[in-house]
């Protein structure tokens, strides 16, 4: 059987990353389309080069950028995949109020592209949209959280974009007849997440706390409310919504909220120290909107798709912990 094709935006990000581990290990030829950097951006992909004698080079990455729609165009027209997923965004909520043109650019508009793109080169391609759960927070959490038909109220120009391109996914479903889902993801972290995201800021301060590389750890709203989930398991929700028959938009989440005092307390226990001793308060942290409360409702994902999460919460700061706490002993190595 012929081998199914899969393009990627956004593949040296931490989503990018495990749906590339995820989709190889299924057999599909990979990919992605990578930003050119003046220093290397691949770290969270390099290993699938160094395993390919396990699969094969089965992954191929092209410069390209979500702004620059004649290279999409170009790009779509040569690879011709058979499913898109659109992750590749600025993808900051804090960073999205010092640059909110753009990331509208690039976040909202830069769909539209690669949409339009889509519709000319391979429109029998199925195609997948990265949406947040910050399209929601300003209005009150239903008590089962947030599900596909709760009204969207975005705080943020990260929210607002999004927003945009959750339409815009959404319009070229039912104007053109694509094969076009919309994820709406809760949180979700990993050893892989970016380390001025809160839970990963947290796991690799404490690592370097713990062995004397640091001293104190600078954060902002400790009383934000998550629903966080572990991306490992969060890619096989994106990958399950290109398996329909149908295209249709979906909540993924735990269903469970946590502060990130919580996060704290889990992750210090971890190492046997008392996080009130070293959390320090920067309003630099702050936001001008917060979304103060996350929770969301994936009833239909179950139901339909027959999505599970099974990394509880726990599990999931252990594993970060863990992960960072050898960090820290090879970065004292080196530094020794
Ligand atoms: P991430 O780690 O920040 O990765 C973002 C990716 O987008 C990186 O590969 C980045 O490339 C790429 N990118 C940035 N600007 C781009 C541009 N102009 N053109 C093309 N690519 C560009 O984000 P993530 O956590 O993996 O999230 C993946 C997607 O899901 C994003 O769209 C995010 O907004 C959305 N989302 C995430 C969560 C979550 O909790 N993680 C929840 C809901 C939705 P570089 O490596 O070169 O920077
Ligand atoms: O880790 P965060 O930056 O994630 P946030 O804002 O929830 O956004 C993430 O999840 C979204 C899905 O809901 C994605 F769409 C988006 O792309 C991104 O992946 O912040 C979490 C909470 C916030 O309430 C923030 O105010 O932590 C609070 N926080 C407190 N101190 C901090 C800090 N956040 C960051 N990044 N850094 C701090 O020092």
């Amino acid at each position: 059987m012929k081998k199914k094709k899969a393009f990627i935006t956004g593949i040296t990000g931490q989503d990018g990353s495990w749906l590339a581990d995820f989709l190889l290990e299924k057999g599909y030829e990979v990919h992605g389309m990578v930003r050119r950097s003046s220093s290397f951006n691949t770290q969270r992909i390099d290993h699938i080069y160094q395993d390919s004698h396990v699969h094969g080079v089965r992954m191929f990455l092209h410069f390209g950028d979500l702004s620059d729609s004649s290279g999409l165009f170009k790009l779509l027209h040569q690879i011709k995949p058979d499913e898109i997923y659109n992750l590749g965004a600025q993808s900051h909520v804090r960073v999205s109020f010092d640059q909110p043109e753009y990331t509208g650019e690039v976040t909202g508009i830069g769909t539209l592209k690669l949409l339009e793109a889509m519709r000319s080169a391979c429109p029998k391609a199925k195609f997948y949209q990265a949406s947040s759960s910050e399209l929601y927070g300003g209005l009150d959490c239903p008590k089962k959280g947030y599900n596909e038909k709760s009204p969207f109220y975005p705080r943020s120009p990260y929210g607002v974009a999004k927003l945009y391109s959750f339409w815009a996914a959404k319009n070229y479903r039912e104007a053109y007849g694509l094969h076009i889902s919309n994820g709406i993801l809760f949180n979700h972290e990993s050893e892989r997440r970016g380390e001025t995201f809160v839970t990963r800021k947290i796991t690799r301060a404490l690592g370097r706390i713990k062995l004397g590389l640091q001293k104190e750890l600078y954060l902002g709203n400790l009383d934000a409310q998550r629903d966080w989930g572990d991306a490992k398991e969060f890619v096989r929700g994106m990958w399950l919504m290109l398996q329909q028959k149908k295209a249709d938009d979906y909540v993924i989440a735990t269903g469970e909220t946590y502060s990130v005092k919580d996060f704290l307390k889990v992750a210090f226990d971890c190492a046997k120290l008392d996080w009130k001793k070293y959390v320090k308060f920067d309003a630099r942290y702050l936001r001008p909107t917060e979304v103060d409360y996350l929770k969301g409702d994936s009833t239909k994902a179950r139901r339909v798709l027959g999505w599970r999460n099974e990394t509880s919460f726990e599990q999931l700061v252990h594993r970060m912990v863990a992960h960072d706490m050898e960090m820290a002993v090879k970065e004292k190595k080196r530094d020794a």
